[in-house]
C-alpha cells in the first residue's frame, strides 16, 4: 500500500492535471471513493495498534481534508474554463432577423375619432373640447332643460360627490355649445368629440360610457336645408357615396324642430338585415334647429341668429363602419378583440 505522503503527492499532481471534470470526477473515486487508497488506509486503522493508530489517523484525516478541498477548487477551476470555451464557441449570425417588438395601434374608437375630424375639418369646421365632469349649468339649465324638466329623464347621469356643487358626468356633448358660445361670437362652425356618460342598462347597442360628435352651426340665415346638406355630406364621406339618410321628427328641449337622423344601413344597402333590424335604416344621430332660448341663456339675440346643431355616436359609427355586433366590446379590453383593427 502506498504512504500517505506518496498519495498526496500522486494525488495534488494529478489533480493539476486533469484535463476536464470527468477526469477530475474518476480521480476523486480512485483516492476517495469506496475502494479508493485513502478510503483504505482509513479503514485499516481499526487493525493498527493503538500508539499507531492515533498518529496515522490524524494524518489520514488530515490529508482527506486537503484532498477534498483540492478537488474542490480543481472542479471550480475546470467548471469557469468550460464555460469560457462555450462561449468562445458559440457564433453570433448578425444576418439572423432580430426579435420582434410588438407595436401597439390606436383603438377603433380613436381611429373613427380621427376620420370623423378629418371629414368635418374639410368640411370647414373647427374642432373643440369641453370637461367630461361637468356643471348643472352647462349640462341641462342652458340646454332648455331647468330643474324638474321632465326630459332631464332622458339623459339620466352620474352626479358626483358633494351633491351641493351639482357636478355631473356628462350625458351628452351638447354641454360644449353652450361653453363655445358664451366665449365666441357668430358665424362659426364646431364640431365636439368627447366621452359621455348615462345611467341606464347596458345591452348590444347601449354602454353606460360611450363617444359622441357634437355640432353646431351658427350664421344669419342658416336652415333645415344646411343641416341635411351637411350630414348627408359627411355620411357619404364616412360610408361611401350611396348613403342616404333620412330625417324623422323627435324632441330634444334644446332644438325647435327637432329629429333623429337615420342612415342607410351600410350591411345590406338599406335592403333590411340583422344589423339594421330589417329595417333598411340605423339610428345614429339626433339633430334639429338651436332652440331660442339657448341663444337667450348665452347672451345672442334669436331673432338675429340661426343654428343647427346634431350629435352622432362615435361607437355606433364604429360599429357600422367594422361590423362589430356589440358595443360593450370597445371597453373590455381583450385583446384579441383589438388586434383585428
Ligand atoms: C343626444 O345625446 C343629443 N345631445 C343629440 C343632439 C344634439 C340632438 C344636438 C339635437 C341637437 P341621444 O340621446 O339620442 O341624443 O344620443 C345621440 C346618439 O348617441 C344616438 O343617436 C346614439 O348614436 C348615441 N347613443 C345614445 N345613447 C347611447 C348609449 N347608451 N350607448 C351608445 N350610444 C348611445
Amino acid at each position: 500500500m502506498d504512504s500517505l505522503e506518496e498519495i498526496k503527492k500522486n494525488a495534488l499532481n494529478s489533480i493539476e492535471k486533469a484535463a476536464d471534470e470527468e477526469a477530475l470526477k474518476l480521480l476523486k473515486i480512485e483516492y476517495l471513493g469506496r475502494s479508493g487508497n485513502l478510503t483504505m488506509i482509513l479503514r485499516g486503522l481499526k487493525d493498527m495498534p493503538e500508539a499507531e493508530r492515533r498518529v496515522m489517523g490524524a494524518l489520514a484525516n488530515a490529508l482527506r481534508q486537503e484532498l477534498e478541498g483540492a478537488f474542490q477548487n480543481g472542479e471550480k477551476n475546470l467548471g469557469a474554463i468550460a464555460k469560457t470555451a462555450h462561449f468562445k464557441q458559440e457564433k453570433i449570425d448578425i444576418s439572423l432577423p432580430g426579435a420582434k417588438i410588438p407595436v401597439g395601434h390606436l383603438h377603433p374608437l380613436t381611429k373613427i375619432k380621427k376620420e370623423v375630424e378629418e371629414i368635418f375639418i374639410s368640411l370647414g369646421f373647427e374642432v373643440v373640447e369641453g370637461p367630461e365632469m361637468e356643471r348643472e349649468h352647462y349640462a341641462f339649465d342652458a340646454l332648455n332643460m331647468p330643474k324638474d324638466h321632465p326630459a332631464r329623464e332622458m339623459w339620466d347621469t352620474l352626479w358626483l360627490e358633494p351633491l351641493k356643487d351639482r357636478m355631473l358626468l356628462r350625458p351628452q356633448t351638447s354641454s360644449v355649445q353652450i361653453r363655445y358660445m358664451e366665449k365666441h361670437e357668430p358665424p362659426f362652425r364646431i364640431i365636439a368629440p368627447g366621452r359621455v356618460f348615462r345611467y341606464e342598462a347596458t345591452d348590444v347597442s347601449h354602454d353606460i360610457q360611450f363617444h359622441q360628435v357634437e355640432g353646431l352651426v351658427v350664421g344669419e340665415d342658416i336652415s333645415v336645408a344646411n343641416l341635411k346638406h351637411i350630414t348627408l355630406s359627411f355620411f357619404r364621406k364616412l360610408f361611401g357615396k350611396d348613403s342616404q339618410i333620412r330625417l324623422r321628427p323627435s324632441f330634444f328641449p334644446f332644438v325647435e324642430p327637432g329629429f333623429e337622423v337615420d342612415i342607410s344601413c351600410a350591411q345590406c344597402q338599406g335592403r333590411g338585415c340583422s344589423v339594421c333590424k330589417s329595417s333598411g335604416w340605423l339610428e345614429v344621430m339626433g339633430a334639429g334647429m338651436v332652440h331660442p332660448n339657448v341663444f337667450k341663456a348665452v347672451g345672442y339675440n334669436p331673432k338675429l341668429w340661426r343654428g343647427f346643431a346634431f350629435g352622432v355616436g362615435l361607437d355606433r359609427l364604429a360599429m357600422t363602419k367594422y361590423k362589430i355586433p356589440d358595443i360593450r366590446f370597445f371597453s373590455e379590453n381583450d385583446i384579441r378583440f383589438l388586434r383585428q383593427f
